[in-house]
């Protein structure tokens, strides 16, 4: 067998041995129940702009999945940091009744990709490229990318008891999660489907929901461990409430992009790892010259 064909053969295995393939045919696109799959999917995502796949991970290895999460959490960057729900500066010259004026502490700490070893459960399926189709097919885009960061594409969001993610939109339009281990209680995910649209922010909403005044608009999402989360983040504001109970909470967040060589700003990433690789400099350098000639 040649090279590549064996390369092949070993990622099926892999994603046969980690995805549940019986209920998400990943491993066989042009079946029917790869389709099924894909178009509820899409029916979810364009309603709620969330769908969440139960049981998506094979029960057999829900222990393993667990165990790697907690070997890595010990090295998250972990740091209580000052945000609004833009992740913008809080302190601008807004009105004093604008959402961006409210802020609230992120508690939750990041382990980077390149701390995740490249055969744990997580790293392959992130790099699956039957995963990436069918994430691809159910975001209704032709090609996802992994992000080209090397911190940032993947990561092990952890919880500790007492900590909460507080309400936010994400930076990418899409984000792909995975439960690892959950909290004894609290730490639910929570949502308002479509608040805003690409033309309007709908202030007055998100500083009803942040100020605890709309609690109607709020969803629960009733996440086990194993179940893959597809979410548009970038419309829907949420959060994850404070863990309670004495087990930390642990989420895989898998990132990719439409557009290829995506890397995280200098700033961003210090904030989030508390370091930057070479590429994050060598990539800050590139996009303030107004050409790309070596010289
Ligand atoms: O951990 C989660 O379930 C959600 C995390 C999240 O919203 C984020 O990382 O932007
Ligand atoms: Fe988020």
């Amino acid at each position: 067998m040649n090279n590549s064909k064996q390369m092949n053969n070993n990622k099926l295995s892999n994603l046969k041995q980690i995805v549940n393939c019986d209920t998400y045919a990943l491993h066989d696109p042009d079946s029917e129940d790869w389709h099924t799959a894909v178009q509820r999917a899409r029916s979810e995502l364009q309603q709620y702009g969330c769908s969440v796949l139960t049981d998506f991970i094979r029960p057999q290895i829900l222990n393993e999945l667990e165990q790697q999460s907690e070997a890595l959490a010990p090295d998250a960057y972990d740091t209580v940091e000052t945000v609004n729900v833009y992740n913008t500066d809080p302190n601008q010259s807004l009105p004093l009744e604008h959402p961006a004026r409210i802020t609230f502490e992120r508690g939750n700490a990041f382990v980077a990709r390149d701390l995740i070893p490249e055969n744990y459960l997580i790293h392959l399926l992130y790099a699956n490229p039957l995963f990436k189709q069918f994430l691809a097919a159910c975001f209704e885009i032709d090609v996802l990318h992994e992000l080209r960061d090397p911190l940032a594409g993947l990561c092990i969001n952890v919880l500790q008891p007492d900590r909460g993610h507080p309400w936010h939109f994400d930076t990418n339009e899409f984000t792909v999660s995975l439960l690892t281990k959950s909290a004894d209680q609290g730490g639910v995910f929570q949502y308002c489907p479509n608040i805003r649209t690409p033309e309007q922010e709908n202030l007055s909403d998100v500083h009803a929901v942040i100020t605890g005044s709309a609690a109607s608009r709020i969803q629960n999402l009733d996440l086990k461990c194993g179940d893959l989360q597809l979410f548009m983040g970038r419309y829907a504001l949420h959060r994850v409430s404070k863990v309670q109970g004495e087990k930390e909470r642990h989420t895989a967040i898998f990132a990719y992009t439409k557009l290829p060589d995506v890397i995280g700003s200098v700033e961003r990433t210090r904030q989030l790892f508390g370091r930057v690789l070479p590429e994050h400099l060598a990539a800050q350098q590139n996009s303030a010259r107004s050409d790309k000639l070596m010289d």
